[in-house]
């Protein structure tokens, strides 16, 4: 019996009603009414030569000199930033070591206009973009004024690193939604983790997106562990991407560690988003090379032979080769380089060590535009108390107690 189809399937990649057709008489437990299948993409080898033919901004120096220096900003951030935590001049930390080709190359292939929702790990990104060093410290170091981006051209309409595990997903549907409604030739992007494509969040942002055919493009960072959870504990998926399939947008896997295939699978989708062709889903296979944040030891839950396997693939050293052989970067770039970016890390964080510490209500502030009411009581309730406490303070040192 034919079973009615309403539609052939939209997703890019899928095979659609002909193959249906060739496929129908194949199996004993009725015809395939649907086909679908992820393309995985990489362009340099782990030591940075061409695998395929090469996108000709592969080689402009415009576009991959950036990409390079803010990958190597964005390590050397986080070694810093462990350092501080370690001193305890800064709180809990998420390193995005390892990552760096992906979340640069994220942020790289964004317009100005268009708006970040990312996680805890899209230090690159957020770099890119323009937020200062300092505002990443800060936000870091407990005080939320570090999420109101005030640096030259900084993207003020990015939204605040969202610590919730996918709770931003549905949120950039809003965004994306106002985008469409708005006629804006803009993109929402919403990066978030292998652990994060579990929630409801993800799939329900998926639905919406997909329905709505909104101008939002999802990266899944897929960078193989949820804290102690790894990739094959996560999902009996063959790939995260696929999770895209079922909401109608089309999904690709790209190399992760390979900041050109990176790079070259954003600026498709979101060109392709800013015209009207609605949702994509783009999975990054990488490695987090720290351990989760500066709470954990990953040496608990996963082996040093992985960790050494996976050291040999860095994102880095395998765009500087590449660099190097198409003549964009010499030994003396290298350590121009090295020095600016040094200068520029020591500074910022002179910067960040010299502010005051905020007071307590100010973990309030920064988020909402306007606070709910519920929070407005509780922030009042927190500075009638901390000026009580200072009142008993005071009281008590003049007492001698
Ligand atoms: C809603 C929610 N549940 C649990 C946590 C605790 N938590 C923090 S990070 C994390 C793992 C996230 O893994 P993944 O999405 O792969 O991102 P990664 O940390 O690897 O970048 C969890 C469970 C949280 N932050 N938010
Ligand atoms: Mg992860």
């Amino acid at each position: 019996m034919q079973r009615p189809v309403e539609k052939a399937p939209s997703a890019r990649g899928s095979r659609g009603e002909s193959d249906r057709t060739s496929h129908a008489d194949t199996g004993s437990a009725g015809e395939i009414v649907a086909q679908f299948e992820i393309r995985y993409t990489r362009f340099l080898d782990e030591n940075g030569r061409a695998v395929r033919e090469l996108p000709a901004f592969a080689r402009d120096p415009d576009v991959m000199r950036p990409i390079y220096e803010h990958m190597v900003l964005t390590r050397a951030l986080d070694r810093k930033a462990v350092a501080l935590q370690r001193t305890g001049q800064l709180g809990t930390y998420p390193s995005s070591f390892g990552q760096e080709g992906t979340t640069v190359a994220i942020g790289a292939a964004m317009a100005r206009d268009d708006v970040l929702l990312g996680t805890y790990r899209e230090t690159g990104a957020m770099l890119f973009r323009g937020v200062r060093i300092a505002e990443i410290l800060q936000y870091w170091g407990g005080d939320e004024a570090g999420s109101d981006y005030r640096g030259p051209g900084a993207p003020r309409a990015d939204f605040p690193i969202c610590v919730p595990i996918a709770t931003h997903a549905p949120h950039a549907v809003g965004v994306a939604y106002a985008m469409k409604l708005r006629r804006e030739p803009r993109v929402a992007v919403c990066a978030l983790g292998d652990g994060a494509t579990s929630k409801g969040d993800f799939y329900e942002a998926l639905n919406g997106a997909g329905v709505w055919q909104l101008p939002l493009v999802f990266v899944i960072v897929n960078n193989q562990w949820a804290i102690s959870v790894p990739r094959s504990a996560q999902s009996h998926a063959e790939t995260l991407a696929q999770k895209a399939i079922a909401a109608g947008i089309p999904a690709e896997q790209v190399d992760g560690d390979d900041a050109v295939a990176v790079y070259q699978a954003m600026r498709n989708a979101l060109s392709a988003a800013r015209d009207g062709a609605g949702p994509h889903v783009v999975e990054a296979l990488t490695y987090r090379l720290s351990d989760h944040t500066t709470a954990d030891d990953a040496s608990r839950y996963r082996s040093a032979d992985e960790l050494e396997r996976r050291r040999a693939l860095d994102p880095i050293a395998r765009l500087r080769s590449h660099l190097e052989r198409a003549k964009l970067w010499s030994e003396a770039d290298e350590r121009r380089l090295e020095e600016a970016t040094a200068a520029r890390i020591e500074q910022a964080a002179a910067e960040f060590l010299a502010l005051p510490p905020p007071p307590p209500e100010a973990m309030f502030d920064h988020l909402f535009a306007q606070l709910p009411e519920a929070l407005r009581e509780q922030r009042d309730a927190l500075v009638a108390a901390a000026a009580a406490h200072r009142a008993e303070t005071v009281s008590g040192e003049e007492d001698g107690q």
